[in-house]
């Protein structure tokens, strides 16, 4: 693995990646197991598009995770689980228990009919559980669609459906700080309009009482007690798929981002190893949850493929109170910290009394993911968690990049609070202007392309390759556009400054602004709806609807606690609006378009700034909305 040590080998590296990138991929891919060498690095186009990558080789990547470490260090700890409630005793696997607990679980899949090849969908809480249904998925060579538990059952019966599943692993409940959801419940009502499900693994974590279906229902200890921990691993295409993961976008439903194995294994380990430095006796911590592509990069694929002892976490940052992480850092002696801007900003609310029981003199790297991050919330992170030693790195990525594209290397390059500063070696990112012009040059501002395809970029969408051609290749032509504002300063350095797209980014979750509308829609007096982002203090943005109702209501705080209770059931809790302004017109142009500037406008408190109005079909209603916001 070709590990960057300081500036001068990152410059070097990063100008090789750009003169030779085939040359630098090869060399290092070479550090991996795999089963057949590549025929050719890569082989791409962005106009259809196809991307393959290291096409002809095989390998399978929890060959890479597990079997390759065993030799020199199987009894080194992979993962360090820390419960929900920290008096419940903490689990550890080492990486062989970890390979052992895989191989036993990919035969209880196989038991169950699984091929190579089949939907698996993993709706599980954070155990290592989970980890050990992503890899043993991996291993036969099924392809896991991990959705998030916070999900609604709506949610997870599109997810489901969408990429044909034949099968569930899932859990009685979750324990999520003082709550317990009703996982079992959620999935039964999910799988109501499911046919392609046969089969439910179900594990048992909070011990509630469940409904077993027979003949589709199994305990996961029942089937694990039925088969042996002999399971060789599935020879992959680099090619083939590994996973799909569903991420919302500016129109319609999510969409299944596909990512196959062998990309997708150079690109995360090599990204985890030169942003993090890690060292043997680092332990890493990220504070994602598996069912967002920063657990599947940075929990569970790069930590594992470089041997990184993990701890992996089931709660939330403020119970039983603000200052749980800060205690799992002390407990665990957390030597990488990799959490969210919107974490940081609301542990920073809660006050330092929370922070300053805590040693945190374990830590050494610290990082961020997910949205911008502000300076204040920057400088409050570098020196009361940090203490001013430790370097943060910023990172920029999206699901669809599969790992981190734009960071400091940690310790090595130097920081710019809020600014993700460098892009990776064999990362080439260049700004446009609205008309796909190149803005050359320092100090400029523009949309976020890339010009060059690197190991782990998206594949295609699931089911619907032309949705994939349409969203990120069809904007610019012969580029990858990345949805997202960006600042290049003086120096180079990249800044990130949100979507530009009808995409939100609310508390580091992306959601989309008409998945809010059509389930806000759902509500029977409801005739209308227009949604946009608007900065809020902890969350970085808020969600704020405008609706339009049948007729008059008595009681507009119920229709808004209504609504919220909609969303909530079609979507999930994350997705539900901050502000609902109850107004009897949209400002729409004469052609029918929302003329979504100006409600963002009137949702951020400028409304004296709306700028030219004057194309818009009833210039009235923009007072009205004015005067109701
Ligand atoms: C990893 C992840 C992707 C969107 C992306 C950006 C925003 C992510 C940063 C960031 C500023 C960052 N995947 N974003 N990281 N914005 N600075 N360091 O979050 O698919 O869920 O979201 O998140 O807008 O396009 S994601």
């Amino acid at each position: 693995m070709l590990r960057i040590n300081n500036l001068e080998e990152y410059h070097r590296a990063y100008e090789r990646s750009v003169q030779d990138p085939e040359g630098f991929w090869a060399d290092i891919a070479s550090s991996f197991r795999w089963q057949r060498p590549w025929d050719q690095v890569v082989d791409w186009n962005f106009t259809e598009p196809n991307i393959k990558w290291f096409d002809g080789a095989q390998l399978n990547i929890t060959e890479n995770c597990l079997d390759r470490h065993l030799a020199n260090h199987g009894e080194k700890t992979a993962i360090i689980w820390e419960p929900n409630n920290p008096d419940e005793e903490v689990r550890r696997l080492t990486y062989r228990q970890l390979h052992e607990q895989v191989c036993q679980f990919s035969n209880v899949l196989k038991k169950n009919g699984a091929r190579k090849g089949d939907r698996i969908c993993i709706y599980l809480p954070m155990v290592p559980e989970a980890v050990i249904a992503m890899l043993a998925c991996a291993r036969i060579g099924a392809i896991h669609s991990v959705v998030f538990a916070g999900f609604s059952a709506q949610s997870l019966s599109d997810r489901i459906q969408d990429s044909e599943c034949c099968m569930v692993i899932t859990s009685d409940g979750a324990f999520r700080g003082n709550k317990e959801l009703p996982i079992k419940e959620i999935v039964d009502q999910a799988l109501e309009v499911c046919p392609s499900v046969k089969t439910v693994i179900l594990l048992e974590r909070t011990g509630s009482n469940v409904r077993l279906v027979a003949g589709r229902d199994k305990l996961w200890k029942d089937e694990m007690e039925k088969v042996d921990a002999n399971c060789p691993a599935e020879i992959m295409n680099s090619e083939d798929m590994l996973f799909i993961l569903y991420t919302s976008g500016s129109t319609g439903k999510p969409k299944g981002v596909v990512h196959t194995c062998g990309g997708y294994m150079v690109y995360t380990a090599y990204s985890f190893q030169n942003v993090f430095q890690p060292k043997s006796d680092d332990i890493y911590w990220c504070t994602a949850d598996v069912g967002w592509i920063t657990g599947h990069s940075y929990i569970v694929y790069g930590p594992l493929l470089s041997g990184a002892t993990n701890v992996l976490f089931e709660g939330i940052p403020t119970w039983p109170d603000a200052g749980r992480f800060w205690q799992t850092i002390d407990k665990h002696r957390v030597s990488i910290f990799y959490t969210a801007p919107t974490a940081i900003r609301s542990l920073e609310a809660a006050g330092l009394d929370f922070v300053t029981p805590y040693l945190l003199d374990s830590l050494r790297i610290l990082g961020t993911v997910g949205e911008p991050i502000n300076e204040e919330a920057w400088h409050w992170y570098h020196q009361h968690i940090g203490k001013g030693k430790c370097p943060i790195v910023d990172t920029w990525w999206q699901t669809e990049t599969g790992g981190i594209l734009i960071s400091p290397l940690a310790g090595i390059t130097p920081l710019k609070p809020s600014y993700a500063t460098l892009p990776l070696p064999g990362v080439q990112p260049l700004l446009v202007d609205a008309d796909g012009k190149e803005i050359t040059g320092n100090g400029v501002e523009g949309n976020l392309c890339i010009r060059y395809p690197w190991p782990s970029i998206i594949r295609t969408t699931y089911g619907d390759h032309e949705r994939c051609r349409i969203n990120y290749f069809a904007t610019y032509a012969g580029r990858y556009f990345t949805g997202d504002g960006c600042k290049r300063d003086e120096q180079g350095y990249y800044r990130i400054t949100g979507r530009v797209d009808d995409v939100m980014n609310v508390s580091g979750h992306r959601i989309g602004t008409a998945e809010v509308e059509d389930a806000i829609n759902q509500h029977p007096d409801i005739v209308e709806s227009a949604v946009v982002g608007y900065p809020h203090t902890i969350k970085g943005q808020g969600i704020y609807a405008y609706v339009i109702c049948t007729n008059e209501l008595a009681d507009n705080d119920l229709l808004r606690e209504e609504i919220k209770a909609v969303v909530s059931r079609v979507i999930g809790p994350i997705a539900k609006p901050d502000k609902i302004q109850i107004v009897r017109g949209l400002p729409k142009t004469r052609s029918g378009k929302i003329m979504r500037r100006i409600l963002r406008k009137v949702a951020e408190g400028d409304v004296d700034n709306l700028g030219d109005t004057s194309t818009l079909l009833d210039p009235t209603v923009v007072e009205e909305i004015k005067k109701g916001a």
